[in-house]
């Protein structure tokens, strides 16, 4: 029996590299060595304002980029979050195992809660919970995130716990597996890349608009001019490089940097062009399945009747070790 692996995305714009590299583009390759789980987290985009009209759009698109980057759904199951209704009955029982202090903690939390500062709630507030819920519904052993969701893995580790100790042995608890890109920097050089925050590179976006977008990127701060030798390793481009160029155009791009031979312009064109094509194949299968969009609701369809069947019996456990599966005589009495 392979060990179940769990993720997830959240709707809430366009997927770009720091998803890809810090999780899809793993997600990809664990496919034959785990049972895998992926799902388009609709509920926890909802912590933060969005707009009503646009969420189904945002969903789609969301799934069409992850399959076109890989996530075959012969080899894995896809399903939208909030067509499973289990997980916010679980996110509620494990909302009364939680500690708040725990919660308080959250550096996430800490973060969205300074950008959204007209919307601070609830739901936000238990993002961490929800997610656990989404990764214990279906005892997924193996969770590969960024690393901005370390801290949450080590919550949902805690709340498996905790729920073990107080009502039997249920969940295992989840592991998160980095990738080696765990933390994708914006193109601000400042934030980690996201889809909320103008500073990313979207995966099916144009040649045009990904060298529009770089060729503005920052660069070493401290390099004033072109004839300023710069700083490779505190540069966001040279970074994007490891991860897109080849082992001589990274050491192209240090020694050009650090000795002023090449300028930064020169230094994202070739960047640039290694992006657009590794990107392309993505950017063309997208652009395929755009044209069967039938398909893509297909797959999602029967991601959700699976993960529904699996989702029903864990919680019948639940239900049962918590007192909550009380039966009902069927007929009326007669009083
Ligand atoms: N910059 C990043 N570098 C590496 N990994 C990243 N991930 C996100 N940003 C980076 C990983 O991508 C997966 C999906 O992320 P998510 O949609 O669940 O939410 P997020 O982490 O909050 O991503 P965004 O893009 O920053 O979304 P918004 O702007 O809506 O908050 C996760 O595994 C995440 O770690």
């Amino acid at each position: 029996m392979k060990k179940r692996l769990f993720s997830g995305i959240q709707p809430t714009g366009e997927v770009h590299i720091g998803n890809y590299l810090g999780a899809i583009k793993n997600w990809v390759k664990l496919l034959g060595k785990y049972e895998c789980i992926f799902s388009i987290v609709d509920y926890h985009a909802i912590t933060v304002e969005h707009n009503p009209k646009d969420m189904p759009q945002r969903i789609l698109r969301v799934a069409t980029v992850d399959i076109a980057a890989g996530l075959d759904p012969e080899r894995c199951t896809i399903f939208i979050q909030s067509h499973v209704q289990e997980h916010v009955e679980l996110a509620w029982i494990l909302n009364t195992v939680t500690p708040i202090g725990h919660l308080e903690r959250m550096t996430q939390f800490k973060d969205k809660a300074a950008r959204h500062r007209e919307n601070v709630n609830a739901g936000l507030f238990a993002y961490p919970v929800l997610q656990a819920a989404d990764i214990l519904l279906y005892k997924a052993e193996i969770v590969p995130v960024g690393e901005d969701q370390v801290q949450h893995l080590e919550l949902s580790r805690e709340i498996a716990r905790k729920f073990n100790s107080r009502y039997g042995d249920i969940f295992p608890e989840p592991k998160e597996l980095l990738s080696d890109a765990p933390r994708v920097m914006g193109l601000d050089a400042e934030n980690k890349m996201s889809k909320s925050m103008n500073n990313y590179i979207g995966l099916t976006e144009s040649p045009e608009v990904i060298w529009k977008k770089l060729s503005v990127a920052v660069t070493d701060p401290a390099r004033k001019k072109r004839s300023d030798p710069g700083t490779p390793e505190i540069c966001n481009i040279y970074h994007l490089h490891k991860y897109f160029s080849s082992n001589e155009e990274i050491d192209w791009s240090a020694n050009g940097c650090r000795t002023a031979g090449i300028g930064c312009l020169e230094c994202k064109k070739v960047l640039s062009d290694n992006i657009v094509q590794e990107l392309a194949p993505i950017r063309g299968k997208a652009r395929e399945l755009d044209n069967n969009p039938g398909y893509v609701q297909d797959v999602l369809r029967r991601g959700a009747e699976r993960c529904r069947e699996l989702a029903q019996e864990t919680m019948k456990e639940v239900r049962s070790s918590m007192g909550l599966d009380l039966n009902l005589h069927p007929q009326p009495s007669k009083l």
